[in-house]
């Protein structure tokens, strides 16, 4: 029997699920403020964003009068989502104007979330351009933000409902009022669900808001995010450079060749990060039909099994022995096949397009890993 039949794939599923809870139960998390006028456009907003129906109609669990806290167990970020305010009307403290009650809730809120130690880290201020509306009201509540040096983005929405020139003139005015730097903080959304890739202004408040975040919290973020390919992959890739090193140095020493060498910790925790940056812990919830089950035997099979019968031919492997070169070669290999095929996964179920997951993670993908590592190796070690 050879030590691809003998492998114990079990063991390397159960650690990789474990790793996955572990990875995004431990993961730090934005919050972020949804405010704007009633109606305007904020839940729509932050479904763009996210790319999936986080805020629903109604949904959220109150923290304060106005103020409703939006959290899901599979997406790493807390939103606040505000109740918004009706100008003219009575926002219930006995017919004072409902915008100078909403300042109120907002600076209370605030306040109390920076003395809790949970400040708010990005306020997405939304203004419905259609409208035509931008008040003093909405520039103290956005001024209250500028105060607290917490960064803020103002959103023109239903920007497909509304002329050129009315979101000229509001930005105009945004910017007379908040001063040219402000620029920079305005962008523009419109409804549209399917579209991939995401409409252009949504994908500047994206990429605006990770950098507003603090370091620990971009990560989070980039997860959250289901559309922004790009992000995705440059994460994944950060992940790998970073496995790859550890890697290097825990095989400074050479062990002998054994399965338990193949699949190291090292390895299944870059497996674990790739899969969750990917979504593909919640497979099942976003195409209505895989589940992760399914996939994690496909993989750990695919990896360990495929990979042990192609490692005869890996250089200076005839040896029979994991080297600092061999085992960071290896798991460069792995991270880069993996996240390539991850992408791809996850853009067929974005797509509601059905993809055969023992399709993806058969030989084939054993063989990109190799190709990979084998180019990774003949880059950085020649023939050591
Ligand atoms: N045409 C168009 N309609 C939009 C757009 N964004 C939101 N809407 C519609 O505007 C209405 C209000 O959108 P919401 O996202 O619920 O607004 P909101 O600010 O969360 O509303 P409240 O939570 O009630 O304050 C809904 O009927 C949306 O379908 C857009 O970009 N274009
Ligand atoms: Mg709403």
């Amino acid at each position: 029997m050879s030590l691809a039949d003998k492998l114990d794939t079990t063991q390397i599923e159960s650690n990789l699920a474990q790793e996955m809870n572990s990875f995004m139960k431990n993961l730090d998390k934005p919050n972020i403020l949804l405010a704007g006028p009633t109606g305007c456009g904020k839940s729509t907003l932050c479904n763009l964003v996210f790319g999936r129906e986080i805020c629903k109609v109604g949904c959220g669990t109150p923290v304060t009068r106005g103020i409703n806290k939006i959290t899901d167990p599979d997406i790493p970020v807390t939103v606040f989502d505000s109740e918004g305010y009706e100008t003219g009307a009575d926002f219930g403290d006995g017919g004072q104007d409902s915008s100078q009650n909403y300042y109120g809730i907002i600076t209370g809120f605030l306040d109390s979330q920076h003395d809790a130690g949970h400040p708010v880290d990005v306020v997405w201020y939304c203004v419905s351009a259609p409208s035509e509306r931008i008040t003093d009201a909405d520039f103290k509540v956005i001024r209250a933000f500028q105060d607290r040096k917490i960064p803020v983005a103002l959103i023109l929405t239903q920007i497909d409902v509304a002329t050129e020139e009315t979101c000229e003139t509001l930005k105009r005015i945004s910017i007379s009022e908040l001063g040219e730097n402000f620029r920079e903080n305005i962008f523009e959304s419109s409804i549209d669900y399917l579209n991939i890739p995401v409409p252009a202004g949504i994908k500047e408040l994206h990429e605006w808001t990770l950098r507003q975040l603090p370091e620990s919290r971009k990560e989070s973020f980039i997860i959250s995010c289901n559309k922004n390919f790009d992000q995705k992959f440059e994460q994944c890739l950060n992940y790998t450079k970073i496995a790859v090193a550890a890697a290097a140095t825990a095989s400074v020493s050479p062990v002998p060749f054994s399965d338990a060498a193949i699949i190291t910790p090292i390895q299944i925790g870059l497996i674990s990060k790739i899969l969750t940056v990917w979504n593909l812990n919640q497979l099942e919830k976003l195409a209505g039909c895989v589940a992760l089950d399914t996939i994690l035997p496909s993989i750990g099979k695919s990896i360990a099994g495929n990979l042990i019968k192609m490692l005869p031919g890996f250089g200076s492997f005839a040896g029979a022995v994991i080297n600092a070169g061999v085992s960071s070669s290896i798991t460069y290999g792995l991270g880069y096949a993996l996240s390539k095929a991850c992408k791809e996964i996850h853009r067929h179920v974005l797509d509601g397009s059905n993809i055969d997951l023992n399709e993806v993670f058969n030989s084939q993908f054993a063989n990109a890993v190799f190709e990979y590592a084998k180019q990774y190796k003949k880059d950085n070690y020649g023939n050591k």
